[in-house]
């Protein structure tokens, strides 16, 4: 049996702070484009991916912070790449900044949605692992203030019924964490959507900065393999506004061997035809949950 997905992972090169949504957006229909052509039915862009990677700086003032944060989705702005992507019969899954009232009150979140062929939106996800830190750390040579302007995700890891098969996603750090997979593969997840924005310099661990390509490949390769799932990781890359960050832009496959990558640190997509029955083998057989787990010896891992 064999379920053809064939993926699009949409790496963006840099956006500058002065790029407006309407700017990238016309970046984004050009990959729909192309995906097109390529046969594709599923694109995927970064996290944030409407904007620069604004947790770079520290700003005092609310108003400046909520003008990277999207009110409605679609709105004006990504209106055009909802009517391209229908257009065109193609999925797709946006990261970017939500900013919405709930509970009585303004909330932000870190957010993905997985738009179907039909430009209706069937899947949400907002960050859960947030890295970074709260206060301003002015001895960091660039900031990563995402405890600060985003609230933690409260919609936990759904895995959602779309394009013949079962897609999960999750966004940059919560990548590096194997509950983050592992609660999708417990959902039967056959397909993680994950953007990132990975600077190459991480200021209280400049120790670590050689291996920030090595550990982006190491936890989505181990993600995928553990969890029999297909993982499509999505980079911002390049030198955005004088912060270089890691491309790496992949698709891994649930043998855990990565198939297709990109080759550079600019807008590139990166395809494969992807079948969603990849994984079964490993489903019954070394990774069969219902017959191999032992949860009765993982209770440490969820106690706080
Ligand atoms: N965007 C994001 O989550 N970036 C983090 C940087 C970690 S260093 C603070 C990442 O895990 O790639």
């Amino acid at each position: 049996m064999s379920r053809i997905v064939t993926v699009g992972a949409a790496q963006l090169g840099p956006i500058a702070l002065a790029e407006s949504r309407a700017q990238v957006v016309e970046r984004m229909i050009a990959h729909l484009r192309t995906a097109k052509a390529r046969g594709c039915d599923l694109v995927v862009f970064p996290e944030l991916a409407l904007t620069t990677f604004f947790p770079r700086w520290f700003m005092a003032e609310q108003e400046k912070i909520d003008a990277f944060f999207e009110r409605e989705m679609p709105g004006p702005d990504t209106r055009p790449l909802f009517d391209e992507a229908k257009r065109l019969g193609l999925a797709f899954c946006l990261g970017y900044a939500e900013l919405t009232e709930e509970a009585g009150r303004t909330r932000h979140f870190n957010t993905a949605i997985l738009v179907d062929k039909q430009g209706e939106i069937v899947g949400k996800y907002r960050k859960i692992h947030l890295p970074g830190h709260a206060e301003h750390e002015p001895w960091r040579a660039f900031q990563h203030l995402e405890k600060r302007y985003f609230e933690t995700g409260n919609l936990g890891f759904p895995v959602f019924e779309a394009l013949g098969g079962r897609f999960g996603m999750c966004i940059c750090n919560d990548r590096r964490w194997p509950e983050t997979y592992r609660v999708m593969g417990l959902q039967n997840v056959e397909m993680v959507l994950l953007g990132y924005n990975t600077p190459v310099h991480n200021p209280p661990a400049p120790e670590h900065d050689r291996l920030g390509w090595h550990h982006n490949q190491l936890v989505m390769q181990a993600g995928a393999y553990q969890n029999a799932t297909w993982v499509v990781g999505v980079a911002k890359a390049g030198n955005e506004e004088g912060v270089p960050m890691i491309g790496g832009t992949q698709i891994i496959a649930p043998t855990g061997e990565t198939v297709a990558i990109a080759v550079t640190d600019q807008d590139e997509l990166v395809t494969a035809a992807c079948d969603l029955d990849l994984g079964l083998t490993f489903k019954r057989s070394v990774f069969d949950f219902a017959r191999h787990r032992e949860p009765q010896h993982y209770g440490l891992i969820v106690e706080t």
